[in-house]
């Protein structure tokens, strides 16, 4: 399936210097579990499962002749709402054999998101497991599909075995078409969908590969939920599978359960957001009998790293931190292993490839050469649309994707991520949409007006706030009420308001027309 095309002038560069290989997902598996030093190798490890390449791969082909024994079509849309379990791997890469295409939900969508993402996507399946904790999820994935017409299967992840077949032949996906759609974390509600080819994805990967140092012997542990785009790719499971390494998954990121798979699997490279890398740090700081050795490359990317938290991460797991400020449509920059100590802890790095092209601009679209200001790019990573294009906004008339983002650059070249507008809240790395949340609220009978704005949190960098103007000043909404009120609505729990603040009217901001916009700004200040 195609994408909003680069420009001929780009493509014909980037393949001429060989950054799009004309691979594909399903090559890179096939010649790594026939390749006699690779396919004995553990490929995949989870809690309960082992996996060796030539397994995985005999897993994934006969889970694609089931797929298509089952009706799933080439350029199908098929929505993952799977935890960090080994079925991971082998329903992405069998979705990939048979050209279906994955769409990444995370397990803490709820119906809201999902019936949003299924419906955009015209998914024509689901795939998750009938519970996760509490949460049941068969029920949640067929209140989808009674939404959404286009869904017609229900896939229990816990039971591939009943969809699986004997292999068969499959034809081979075009690299240079679309692989997926990875989600946003923009500021609208419902995700917008991200269209990404072989060619670009693999080219993140394998020059991911090359900035973190990924060999044969990397176990990369993903804790974060595997959707991201961040454990997925940066240089994350794709990453230590492109190199014929190992991938290890932890459904917690809790330092009992994931030291625990570190200690068993020698894990040797994992990523972390803020917040997780502060519980870490703090864990370890303490004193642990968990055996870390094997440890050497950490992550921390998301959202920014508080240089005091990045100055005590290296020593206190024994590591080296990599900070990362990337993005699902594209762009990602990493510290470097060999950058010196300072660029490290108060740097979110550079761009990956020399052929990241950068500018930053202000609000008008007017060129800042110094800034702040607000960060474009293109590249050969970087989508120029959305998939079904709810959002050209965030693209520049010349294709360049506006990133949102305010930054700086230092005199090396190095980010300094100082923030974005107001309209979405960063709470710990998972995005929060202002705009969402407030029309959620404003559904609420106690509500006669809401704004939500960002407050600062120690452990998660950014909380949301709740600016409400009650509808009877007798009978304010309380915070239970509202989170109760929003969680019912379907919507995921990390976006339920954290703190409600009751006023009787919003601040002036002294021009005529007042938008949403200002009054955010304004009230963040307070
Ligand atoms: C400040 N803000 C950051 C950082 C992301 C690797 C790492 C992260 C993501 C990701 C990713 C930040 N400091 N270090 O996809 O491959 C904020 C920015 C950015 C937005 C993207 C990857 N790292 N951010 O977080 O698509 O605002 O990707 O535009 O979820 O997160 O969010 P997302």
């Amino acid at each position: 399936m195609k994408v909003a095309p680069w420009p001929q002038e780009l493509i014909d560069r980037y393949r001429a210097q060989g950054l799009w290989r004309g691979e594909t997902f399903d090559d890179v598996l096939r010649q790594r579990a026939a390749d006699p030093q690779v396919a004995t190798r553990t490929a995949v490890v989870d809690a309960t499962t082992s996996l060796t390449y030539a397994e995985l791969d005999e897993h994934v082909g006969r889970l694609a002749a089931g797929l298509v024994a089952l009706g799933v079509g080439r350029d199908d849309r098929v929505l993952l709402q799977i935890p960090n379990q080994a079925e991971y791997v082998i329903v992405v890469f069998a979705l990939f054999r048979m050209g279906a295409l994955p769409v990444f939900g995370l397990p803490a969508h709820r119906e809201n998101e999902l019936v949003g993402i299924a419906g955009a996507a015209d998914a024509v399946a689901i795939v998750s497991p009938r519970r996760i904790g509490a949460v049941d999820h068969r029920a949640l994935a067929e209140s989808v599909a009674a939404q959404v017409p286009s869904v017609r299967h229900l896939i229990d992840v816990d039971d591939l075995a009943s969809v699986s077949a004997d292999p068969i032949e499959h034809a081979r996906s075009d690299p240079s078409e679309m692989a997926f759609l990875q989600l946003s974390g923009g500021s609208t509600g419902i995700p917008k969908l991200i269209p990404r080819t072989h060619d670009d994805y693999l080219y993140s990967v394998i020059r991911s590969n090359e900035v973190c140092g990924v060999t044969a012997d990397t176990v990369y542990l993903a804790t974060l939920p595997v959707a991201h785009n961040f454990p997925m790719s940066s240089p994350g499971i794709l990453g230590a599978l492109y190199a014929g390494g190992t991938v290890a998954l932890t459904e917690s990121p809790a330092p009992s359960v994931a030291w625990e798979m570190v200690q068993r699997a020698g894990v040797t490279m994992t990523g972390l957001v803020p917040p997780l890398a502060r519980l870490w740090t703090e864990t370890a700081e303490a004193g642990t009998d968990f055996d870390l050795s094997t440890l050497r490359t950490v992550l921390v990317g998301g959202a920014r790293c508080p240089d005091e938290l990045a100055r005590r991460i290296g020593p206190a797991l024994g590591v080296t931190l990599q900070q990362v400020f990337g993005m699902a449509e594209g762009l990602v920059c990493y510290t470097r292993l060999d950058d010196p100590e300072d660029v490290v802890t108060s740097t979110q790095g550079r761009p990956m490839s020399d052929a990241d092209e950068l500018r930053l601009v202000t609000e008008d679209g007017e060129i800042v050469t110094d800034g702040p200001g607000f960060l474009e790019t293109q590249g050969p990573y970087t989508i120029r649309a959305y998939w079904a294009d709810r959002s050209p906004e965030s693209f520049a008339p010349d294709g360049w994707y506006r990133t949102g983002d305010v930054v700086e650059l230092t005199p090396e070249g190095n980010m300094l991520v100082r923030g974005r507008g107001g309209d979405r809240i960063n709470r710990g790395g998972e995005k929060v949409s202002a705009e969402q949340l407030e029309e959620e609220l404003l559904a609420h009978p106690l509500v006669r007006d809401a704004i939500v704005v960002a407050v600062a949190d120690k452990f998660l960098g950014e909380r949301t706030c709740a600016y409400v103007i009650p509808a009877d000043p007798e009978q304010p909404p309380t915070l239970p009420v509202l989170r109760k009120f929003v969680r019912e609505a379907g919507l995921a729990e990390w976006k339920l308001p954290d703190v409600v603040k009751v006023i009787d009217g919003f601040p002036e901001t002294g021009v005529g027309k007042v938008s949403r916009k200002q009054l955010r700004e304004l009230l963040a200040q307070n």
